[in-house]
C-alpha cells in the first residue's frame, strides 16, 4: 500500500502564479527597512537599546542628564522612559561640542537618521548634523538646525541614501554639533535615536538558491505530472 504525495493544492494554483508568489515574498523581504541602531535612553546612559552602535559625547559629563523622554519616533514599542539632556554647561562651556553615533551599515543602504528634540530658550539652537564615512572626517549635511520648544510628533529625519559612501560602510559614523546656549541649564532633550537601511536589493545567496530549488521542485513535478497525466 503506497501512501500518494498530496498534490491537490499545488494542482489548483497555476505554476505561473506560484512562482509569481515566492518571488514577489523574496523581494518584498530584501526592501524592507531595517533599524541598525536605537537608543531610546530609558536606561538613563548612552549604550544601544537596539541593534549596534556606539554613543558617545564631548558634552562635560556633569552637563549629561536623562530627564523624561517621548514616544515620538519610538520603536519596537519602547516607552517614552527617559531621554537624553544636554546642558550648555558653565560659561556656556558645551557650545562647539558633540554627540557622536558610530554604527556599521555593513550590508545595507539608503541609510536614514531620525531622532526626536526639543530646546529650552536659552539651550542650543543652532545645531548642525554630520555624516563620516570613516568615524574621524565629519562632513555637514543639511542646514543647522534649531529644536521646537516640545517633543511634539514628528522626528527630525535625515535622509542620506544620497551619500552611496555610507551604504555598506563599517565605519560610519554620525555626529550632532551643538552651538547657541546662552545658559548654563539651556538644554536640548534627545530621545529615539534611529539608524536604519534597507538590506541589498539582491536576495541572500541562501535565499536565492532556496528559491531556485523550490522553483525547479514545482517545475519538475509540472512536467512528470504533464508526462504521465495524473488521474488521482
Ligand atoms: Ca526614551
Ligand atoms: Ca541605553
Amino acid at each position: 500500500m503506497f501512501i500518494k504525495p498530496d498534490y491537490r493544492l499545488t494542482r489548483r494554483l497555476p505554476f505561473n502564479l506560484i512562482c509569481a508568489v515566492l518571488i514577489s515574498l523574496a523581494a518584498s523581504q530584501a526592501a524592507l527597512a531595517d533599524e541598525l541602531a536605537v537608543w531610546n535612553f530609558n536606561d538613563s546612559d548612552l549604550n544601544v537599546d537596539h541593534g549596534s552602535g556606539t554613543l558617545t559625547s564631548t558634552v562635560n559629563a556633569v552637563n549629561i542628564l536623562f530627564p523624561a523622554g517621548t514616544t515620538n519616533n519610538a520603536r519596537q514599542g519602547d516607552a517614552a522612559g527617559q531621554a537624553l539632556s544636554l546642558q550648555g554647561g558653565t560659561g556656556n562651556a558645551n557650545n562647539g561640542r558633540n554627540l557622536t553615533f558610530n554604527v556599521s551599515t555593513l550590508g545595507f543602504s539608503n541609510i536614514v537618521v531620525s531622532f526626536a528634540t526639543q530646546g529650552t530658550s536659552t539651550g542650543f539652537n543652532s545645531n548642525q548634523f554630520q555624516y563620516s564615512l570613516d568615524g574621524i572626517t565629519f562632513v555637514d549635511f543639511a542646514a543647522p538646525y534649531a529644536p521646537a520648544t516640545a517633543f511634539g510628533a514628528l522626528p527630525l529625519v535625515f535622509t542620506l541614501s544620497s551619500i552611496v559612501g555610507l551604504n555598506n560602510n563599517p565605519n560610519a559614523a554620525f555626529r550632532i554639533v551643538f552651538n547657541g546656549a546662552t545658559s548654563s541649564t539651556g538644554n536640548n532633550r534627545i530621545d529615539n535615536i534611529v539608524v536604519e537601511g534597507t538590506n541589498a536589493t539582491i536576495p541572500e545567496p541562501t535565499t536565492a538558491l532556496l528559491l531556485i530549488s523550490g522553483l525547479s521542485g514545482l517545475y519538475k513535478l509540472r512536467r512528470r505530472r504533464k508526462h504521465k497525466g495524473t488521474n488521482e
